[in-house]
């Protein structure tokens, strides 16, 4: 699954693995080439890969990206919710007494992609992916490693690295196996890389040196998807489909599905329907701090109200203080005229 704010190039990387696979289906360019606009809804692509004589049945979802909205929780929940519903329904499925030929759509790796920029993570990306990684695996990736000087990539790897640390955000790390030292290498190696950095294209274009690669032509020369000096696509690659897959499919049933279930477990009795979003012991804790934050918000404005009415009152009370006095201005002109105007009728001239 990849996951994403919009534009950061999601949909251009799912093509890009599946043009850079020898195997992958012929059809790729008509199937994918459609979806190269904004991608609107969560899609499931499905294709056939080989693998060293293996057929692997790959299942891609892309989701839209989130936008520049002020609140962008709409554009991510879905993604969330669609990754618990997958755990939902093969736990449905499990409790079936006929259980062969499950369905079973649960997200075995899901990459987060984050916007290559001077800073680090934002905010709206710590909070999606700390739900993100407690349900799946999680594999950060930053996105169009061109528009990055290789020293600026690697300073923005490193910040990117302290922030998941400092919040907390659980990742994938691909396990190192103590009785196999050259693969514990690799392990520790691919963890060091974390996040991968990425470049996607689709297009061949011809280096410098004369070699037709897949990658994106700049007036300086091209940046290459596949040359490790580069981006991290080729092990990204290697992780997904080659060295990791079976771990991200086991990982995903002993850690992922199992936590899912242990906490159903704990909300709901056997057989019971999934418990209403409110309902849920989860969510109760979100909705008093919201109720909170809702008669904080009210008592606030009930000040600023009274307030508001104190002055108010005072301001009547200044204008009726005025009127008083603009009447009794009123009442001594109103005697100096008919002063005046007795004055005249006693045949007295008014001096001006
Ligand atoms: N420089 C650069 N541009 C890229 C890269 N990958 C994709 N792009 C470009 O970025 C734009 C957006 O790419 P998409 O693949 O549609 O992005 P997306 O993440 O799927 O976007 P949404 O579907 O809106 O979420 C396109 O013009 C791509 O050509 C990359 O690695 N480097
Ligand atoms: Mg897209």
């Amino acid at each position: 699954m990849v996951v994403g704010e919009s534009g950061l190039g999601k949909t251009t990387l799912i093509n890009t693995l599946f043009a850079s696979e020898i195997c992958a289906p012929r059809n790729y360019r008509q199937r994918f080439a459609k979806q190269m606009d904004k991608t609107t809804e969560v899609e499931i692509l499905k294709a056939d890969l080989e693998e060293r004589g293996f057929n692997i049945k790959l299942t891609v979802i892309d989701t839209p990206g989130f936008g520049d909205y002020v609140n962008n929780r709409d554009s991510w929940t879905p993604i969330v919710e669609f990754i618990d519903d997958q755990h939902e329904s093969y736990m449905r499925q499990e409790q079936q007494p006929l259980r062969t030929d499950k369905q079973d759509l649960r997200v075995h790796a899901c990459l987060y992609f984050i916007r290559p920029s001077g800073t680090s993570l934002k905010p709206l990306d710590v909070e999606v992916m700390k739900r993100l990684g407690s349900r799946v695996n999680l594999i950060p990736v930053v996105a169009k490693a061109d528009t990055m000087t290789p020293e600026d990539l690697l300073a923005f790897k490193q910040r990117v690295r302290e922030v998941i640390d400092a919040q907390g955000i659980k990742c994938y790390l691909p396990p190192v196996d103590v009785d196999d030292e050259q693969a514990a290498e690799n392990a520790r190696h691919m963890q060091s890389v974390m996040p991968f950095s990425v470049i996607g294209s689709i297009d061949d274009v011809t280096t410098t040196d004369g070699r037709v690669v897949k990658g994106r032509q700049y007036l300086w020369g091209v940046a290459e998807v596949e040359n490790e000096d580069h981006c991290d696509f080729k092990k990204l690659r290697s992780l997904l489909i080659r060295t990791y897959m079976l771990d991200l499919i086991t990982s995903t049933e002993e850690t992922h599905y199992e936590s899912y279930r242990l906490q159903q477990m704990e909300t709901r009795k056997f057989g019971e329907p999934k418990v209403k979003k409110l309902d849920n012991p989860k969510f109760k804790e979100e909705e008093e701090s919201l109720r909170k934050r809702f008669t904080e918000q009210v008592k606030l404005e009930e000040a600023r109200f009274r307030q508001w009415e104190q002055h108010l009152i005072a301001e009547r009370d200044r204008l009726n203080k005025d009127l008083e006095q603009a009447h009794s201005q009123i009442k001594a002109l109103e005697g100096e005229i008919d002063n005046m105007a007795a004055y005249h009728r006693q045949g007295g001239t008014v001096r001006r």
